[in-house]
């Protein structure tokens, strides 16, 4: 489906971390392969001027998403450490804008808007229609989607700028499955009118 960035679209890119990328403590099978299709993203959109957020998993030592707590995951994106960090490969632009998510110790939350400045931001800059990728297609990037469509943006899912972590077999499937019955309007690279 063909879709135009209009003067009223962001790019969020979700958790492109390194905890999330080979070798990191929660790693997404095959997670490197988000990074140059985002580039290319960001290329586009930096051209233009259209405003690029990236949200980071920030969580406390003890938080309650870890194994020790009781939770699903091994500790990962704790606070200031290296596996926190975004990508070094991703071409992040100088006014990026990041948003930290999921730092209470006692709540997870995978959206990027839960308890964040998100909506905030995208509303005083007058977007309205968002393009959605990064890491992970059955968590972080599906709650940030489907909070989105709820908000009311116009969501565009990056088809070739995701990838999930399948805990299940079929779980990103799903979820992308989900995402699309529920509004979102699933693109790649050459949909993209520029
Ligand atoms: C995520 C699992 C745990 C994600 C975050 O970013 O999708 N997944 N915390
Ligand atoms: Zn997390």
């Amino acid at each position: 489906m063909k879709i135009s960035l209009t003067e009223k679209s962001a790019l969020i890119i979700v958790d492109v971390q390194n905890d999330f990328l080979p070798g990191g403590a929660l790693a997404v099978p095959n997670g490197d392969a988000v990074i140059e299709p985002l580039n290319k993203y960001i290329e586009l959109f930096s051209r233009k001027k259209l405003p690029i957020f990236a949200t980071r998993d920030w969580h406390p030592e003890n938080h309650v998403s870890f194994r020790e707590r009781g939770g699903p995951w091994p500790p990962h994106c704790i606070q200031n450490t290296h596996g926190a960090m975004i990508s070094d490969k991703l071409n992040l632009p100088l006014d990026v804008k990041i948003i930290d998510k999921a730092f209470s110790p006692d709540r997870d939350s995978y959206s990027g808007f839960q308890e964040t400045v998100l909506d905030l931001e995208l509303r005083r800059l007058g977007m309205r229609r968002l393009f959605i990728g990064g890491l992970a297609t059955d968590y972080c990037v599906k709650a940030t989607v489907l909070d989105s469509l709820e908000l009311g943006f116009e969501t565009i899912l990056l088809l070739d700028a995701i990838k999930g972590v399948d805990v299940n077999p079929g779980d990103s499937e799903n979820a992308i499955r989900t995402m699309i019955l529920k509004g979102a309007i699933a693109i790649t690279l050459e949909d993209l009118i520029s």
